[in-house]
Protein backbone atom coordinates (compact mmCIF):
# COMPACT_ATOMS: atom_id res chain seq x y z
CA UNK A 1 0.00 0.00 0.00
CA UNK A 2 3.16 2.40 0.93
CA UNK A 3 4.42 1.60 -2.54
CA UNK A 4 1.06 2.21 -4.45
CA UNK A 5 0.81 5.75 -2.24
CA UNK A 6 4.31 6.48 -3.20
CA UNK A 7 3.73 5.55 -6.82
CA UNK A 8 0.95 7.82 -6.91
CA UNK A 9 2.63 10.66 -5.73
CA UNK A 10 5.45 10.61 -8.26
CA UNK A 11 2.78 10.08 -10.48
CA UNK A 12 0.86 12.94 -9.47
CA UNK A 13 3.77 15.37 -9.69
CA UNK A 14 4.76 13.90 -13.12
CA UNK A 15 1.07 14.90 -14.19
CA UNK A 16 1.56 18.42 -12.81
CA UNK A 17 4.87 19.01 -14.39
CA UNK A 18 3.71 17.60 -17.43
CA UNK A 19 0.53 20.25 -17.35
CA UNK A 20 2.80 23.49 -16.07
CA UNK A 21 5.03 22.79 -18.87
CA UNK A 22 1.85 22.39 -20.95
CA UNK A 23 0.48 25.55 -19.75
CA UNK A 24 3.90 27.36 -20.01
CA UNK A 25 4.48 26.80 -23.63
CA UNK A 26 0.84 27.59 -24.75
CA UNK A 27 1.48 30.80 -22.43
CA UNK A 28 3.90 31.67 -24.36
CA UNK A 29 2.56 31.35 -27.32
CA UNK A 30 -0.85 32.93 -26.76
CA UNK A 31 0.19 35.62 -24.05
CA UNK A 32 1.44 37.76 -27.10
CA UNK A 33 -1.13 36.96 -29.08
CA UNK A 34 -4.27 37.79 -26.35
CA UNK A 35 -2.70 41.09 -25.50
CA UNK A 36 -1.71 42.06 -28.92
CA UNK A 37 -5.70 41.26 -29.55
CA UNK A 38 -7.55 42.77 -26.79
CA UNK A 39 -7.52 46.47 -28.40
CA UNK A 40 -8.22 45.28 -31.94
CA UNK A 41 -11.38 43.19 -31.07
CA UNK A 42 -12.41 45.93 -28.00
CA UNK A 43 -15.25 48.10 -28.98
CA UNK A 44 -17.19 50.78 -27.75
CA UNK A 45 -20.75 49.77 -25.43
CA UNK A 46 -23.87 51.37 -25.17
CA UNK A 47 -23.72 55.14 -24.47
CA UNK A 48 -27.12 54.88 -22.90
CA UNK A 49 -30.26 52.92 -22.33
CA UNK A 50 -31.71 53.57 -25.52
CA UNK A 51 -28.67 51.96 -26.86
CA UNK A 52 -29.07 49.16 -24.49
CA UNK A 53 -32.23 48.44 -25.72
CA UNK A 54 -31.15 48.65 -29.56
CA UNK A 55 -28.40 45.82 -28.74
CA UNK A 56 -31.62 43.21 -27.47
CA UNK A 57 -31.71 43.87 -24.05
CA UNK A 58 -35.61 44.98 -23.47
CA UNK A 59 -36.41 44.28 -20.08
CA UNK A 60 -35.79 47.03 -17.19
CA UNK A 61 -32.95 46.56 -14.82
CA UNK A 62 -29.62 47.90 -14.44
CA UNK A 63 -27.00 48.15 -17.16
CA UNK A 64 -23.37 49.35 -17.66
CA UNK A 65 -23.21 52.11 -20.44
CA UNK A 66 -20.09 54.18 -21.70
CA UNK A 67 -21.18 58.13 -21.13
CA UNK A 68 -17.46 58.46 -22.07
CA UNK A 69 -15.90 56.43 -24.12
CA UNK A 70 -13.88 54.00 -21.76
CA UNK A 71 -15.36 54.62 -18.05
CA UNK A 72 -18.45 52.15 -17.55
CA UNK A 73 -21.47 53.56 -15.39
CA UNK A 74 -23.90 51.35 -13.81
CA UNK A 75 -27.97 53.03 -14.21
CA UNK A 76 -30.97 51.72 -14.23
CA UNK A 77 -32.76 51.80 -17.48
CA UNK A 78 -36.59 51.77 -17.49
CA UNK A 79 -37.66 49.86 -20.92
CA UNK A 80 -41.09 50.33 -19.83
CA UNK A 81 -43.74 47.81 -19.28
CA UNK A 82 -44.02 44.51 -21.44
CA UNK A 83 -46.64 44.67 -23.79
CA UNK A 84 -46.28 48.06 -23.74
CA UNK A 85 -45.85 50.52 -26.87
CA UNK A 86 -41.75 50.31 -27.31
CA UNK A 87 -42.17 54.29 -27.70
CA UNK A 88 -42.68 54.06 -23.91
CA UNK A 89 -39.23 52.55 -22.99
CA UNK A 90 -35.58 53.36 -23.81
CA UNK A 91 -34.96 55.52 -20.73
CA UNK A 92 -31.90 56.59 -18.84
CA UNK A 93 -32.50 57.04 -15.19
CA UNK A 94 -30.42 59.73 -13.52
CA UNK A 95 -32.89 60.01 -10.63
CA UNK A 96 -35.16 57.61 -8.43
CA UNK A 97 -36.96 57.85 -4.92
CA UNK A 98 -39.34 54.88 -4.03
CA UNK A 99 -38.45 54.08 -0.05
CA UNK A 100 -36.38 56.80 1.47
CA UNK A 101 -33.35 54.55 2.34
CA UNK A 102 -30.93 57.23 1.17
CA UNK A 103 -30.08 60.28 2.06
CA UNK A 104 -29.96 63.10 -0.89
CA UNK A 105 -28.93 66.24 1.49
CA UNK A 106 -25.64 66.01 0.41
CA UNK A 107 -22.69 68.15 -0.72
CA UNK A 108 -21.70 69.53 -4.74
CA UNK A 109 -18.96 66.07 -4.76
CA UNK A 110 -21.39 64.01 -3.97
CA UNK A 111 -24.49 64.74 -6.58
CA UNK A 112 -21.08 64.95 -8.90
CA UNK A 113 -19.74 61.40 -8.55
CA UNK A 114 -23.11 59.94 -7.96
CA UNK A 115 -24.93 58.18 -4.72
CA UNK A 116 -27.28 55.60 -3.73
CA UNK A 117 -27.94 52.56 -5.08
CA UNK A 118 -28.38 51.85 -8.71
CA UNK A 119 -31.48 49.08 -7.89
CA UNK A 120 -33.32 51.88 -5.74
CA UNK A 121 -32.53 55.03 -4.96
CA UNK A 122 -29.70 57.23 -6.29
CA UNK A 123 -28.69 60.08 -8.54
CA UNK A 124 -26.47 59.65 -11.35
CA UNK A 125 -23.14 61.02 -12.02
CA UNK A 126 -21.79 63.07 -14.87
CA UNK A 127 -25.65 63.65 -16.57
CA UNK A 128 -24.39 66.25 -18.58
CA UNK A 129 -22.05 63.59 -20.44
CA UNK A 130 -25.30 62.04 -21.46
CA UNK A 131 -27.23 65.14 -23.06
CA UNK A 132 -24.05 66.68 -24.65
CA UNK A 133 -23.72 64.98 -27.86
CA UNK A 134 -27.58 64.14 -28.49
CA UNK A 135 -30.98 66.15 -28.23
CA UNK A 136 -32.84 64.69 -24.99
CA UNK A 137 -36.06 64.68 -23.69
CA UNK A 138 -37.24 64.58 -19.76
CA UNK A 139 -40.02 62.45 -18.13
CA UNK A 140 -40.32 62.95 -14.52
CA UNK A 141 -42.72 60.42 -13.47
CA UNK A 142 -44.35 60.98 -10.11
CA UNK A 143 -46.72 58.34 -7.61
CA UNK A 144 -48.68 59.40 -4.24
CA UNK A 145 -49.23 57.19 -1.55
CA UNK A 146 -52.91 55.99 -2.72
CA UNK A 147 -50.68 54.52 -5.48
CA UNK A 148 -51.91 57.23 -8.14
CA UNK A 149 -49.73 57.80 -11.04
CA UNK A 150 -49.02 61.01 -13.30
CA UNK A 151 -45.84 62.51 -14.70
CA UNK A 152 -44.58 65.79 -16.57
CA UNK A 153 -42.67 65.52 -19.91
CA UNK A 154 -40.37 67.88 -21.48
CA UNK A 155 -39.52 67.82 -25.13
CA UNK A 156 -35.81 69.15 -24.80
CA UNK A 157 -33.47 68.74 -21.62
CA UNK A 158 -29.88 69.49 -21.02
CA UNK A 159 -27.58 69.74 -18.48
CA UNK A 160 -23.99 72.21 -19.00
CA UNK A 161 -20.72 71.03 -17.91
CA UNK A 162 -19.54 71.76 -14.24
CA UNK A 163 -17.52 74.69 -15.46
CA UNK A 164 -20.99 76.23 -16.44
CA UNK A 165 -22.59 75.39 -12.79
CA UNK A 166 -24.50 72.05 -14.67
CA UNK A 167 -26.68 74.96 -15.61
CA UNK A 168 -30.19 73.48 -16.97
CA UNK A 169 -31.94 74.34 -20.38
CA UNK A 170 -35.42 72.69 -20.43
CA UNK A 171 -38.74 73.49 -22.53
CA UNK A 172 -41.18 71.78 -24.36
CA UNK A 173 -43.71 70.83 -21.18
CA UNK A 174 -46.18 68.07 -21.87
CA UNK A 175 -48.49 67.42 -18.81
CA UNK A 176 -49.90 63.93 -17.73
CA UNK A 177 -51.58 65.06 -14.93
CA UNK A 178 -48.68 66.94 -12.61
CA UNK A 179 -48.60 69.99 -13.85
CA UNK A 180 -45.42 72.36 -14.94
CA UNK A 181 -43.44 72.26 -11.65
CA UNK A 182 -39.95 72.83 -12.75
CA UNK A 183 -40.85 75.85 -15.08
CA UNK A 184 -38.71 78.14 -12.58
CA UNK A 185 -36.02 75.42 -12.71
CA UNK A 186 -34.91 76.65 -16.55
CA UNK A 187 -31.84 78.06 -17.32
CA UNK A 188 -31.02 77.79 -13.22
CA UNK A 189 -26.78 76.06 -12.37
CA UNK A 190 -27.19 73.29 -9.68
CA UNK A 191 -26.78 74.03 -5.94
CA UNK A 192 -26.20 72.22 -3.47
CA UNK A 193 -25.48 73.49 0.70
CA UNK A 194 -21.92 73.79 -0.14
CA UNK A 195 -22.27 75.75 -3.19
CA UNK A 196 -25.39 77.96 -4.02
CA UNK A 197 -25.89 78.87 -7.54
CA UNK A 198 -29.12 79.55 -6.99
CA UNK A 199 -30.96 83.19 -7.77
CA UNK A 200 -32.02 83.40 -4.20
CA UNK A 201 -29.79 86.12 -2.98
CA UNK A 202 -31.08 86.48 0.70
CA UNK A 203 -30.21 83.22 0.96
CA UNK A 204 -29.41 79.31 0.10
CA UNK A 205 -32.06 77.40 -0.91
CA UNK A 206 -30.52 74.00 -1.02
CA UNK A 207 -30.01 74.84 2.92
CA UNK A 208 -33.59 76.12 3.08
CA UNK A 209 -35.02 73.28 1.65
CA UNK A 210 -32.85 70.47 2.68
CA UNK A 211 -32.01 69.04 -1.01
CA UNK A 212 -29.47 69.27 -4.15
CA UNK A 213 -31.31 70.96 -7.15
CA UNK A 214 -31.37 73.49 -10.33
CA UNK A 215 -32.96 76.07 -7.65
CA UNK A 216 -34.39 79.50 -8.83
CA UNK A 217 -35.74 81.55 -5.93
CA UNK A 218 -36.60 78.93 -4.54
CA UNK A 219 -38.43 75.96 -6.10
CA UNK A 220 -42.39 74.50 -7.09
CA UNK A 221 -40.11 71.09 -7.08
CA UNK A 222 -38.14 69.41 -5.00
CA UNK A 223 -37.15 66.34 -6.20
CA UNK A 224 -34.34 65.74 -3.66
CA UNK A 225 -36.30 66.99 -0.81
CA UNK A 226 -36.20 64.98 2.67
CA UNK A 227 -38.34 61.83 1.91
CA UNK A 228 -41.92 62.91 4.04
CA UNK A 229 -43.66 59.40 3.84
CA UNK A 230 -46.67 61.60 2.67
CA UNK A 231 -48.16 64.58 4.29
CA UNK A 232 -46.34 67.18 5.92
CA UNK A 233 -48.03 69.38 8.05
CA UNK A 234 -45.77 71.98 8.75
CA UNK A 235 -46.12 72.85 4.35
CA UNK A 236 -42.21 73.97 4.31
CA UNK A 237 -41.52 72.90 1.07
CA UNK A 238 -38.45 70.21 2.56
CA UNK A 239 -40.19 67.28 1.41
CA UNK A 240 -39.49 65.58 -2.18
CA UNK A 241 -42.96 67.80 -3.34
CA UNK A 242 -43.95 68.51 -6.65
CA UNK A 243 -46.25 71.86 -6.33
CA UNK A 244 -48.52 72.03 -9.06
CA UNK A 245 -49.63 68.41 -8.42
CA UNK A 246 -50.08 68.01 -4.91
CA UNK A 247 -48.39 71.03 -3.10
CA UNK A 248 -45.70 71.98 -0.93
CA UNK A 249 -47.32 69.52 2.12
CA UNK A 250 -47.25 65.57 0.42
CA UNK A 251 -44.27 64.24 0.02
CA UNK A 252 -44.43 62.27 -3.18
CA UNK A 253 -44.26 58.37 -2.56
CA UNK A 254 -42.31 57.50 -6.08
CA UNK A 255 -40.66 60.08 -7.72
CA UNK A 256 -38.13 59.18 -10.46
CA UNK A 257 -35.98 61.82 -13.64
CA UNK A 258 -35.46 59.93 -16.70
CA UNK A 259 -33.79 60.90 -20.26
CA UNK A 260 -33.51 59.62 -23.76
CA UNK A 261 -32.37 60.95 -27.04
CA UNK A 262 -35.00 62.48 -29.48
CA UNK A 263 -34.25 62.27 -33.57
CA1 LIG B 1 -28.54 82.10 -2.98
Amino acid sequence: MRGEKHMSLQETKMIKDKVFSVFSVFGTLLLPLLVGSTPISWSPGPTDCSDVYANGQTLSGVYTIYPTANTPVQVYCDMGCLGSLPADGNWTVFQRRMDGSVNFYRPWEHYKEGFGNKNGEYWLENIYQLTRKKKHELKVDLQDFDGTLVYARYSSFSVESEAEGYKLHLSGFINGGAGDSMATNNKQKFSTFDKDQDSYAEGNCAKSYLGGFWYSECHNANPNGIYLWGEDATHLAIGNVWKTWKGYGHGLRYITMKIRPVA
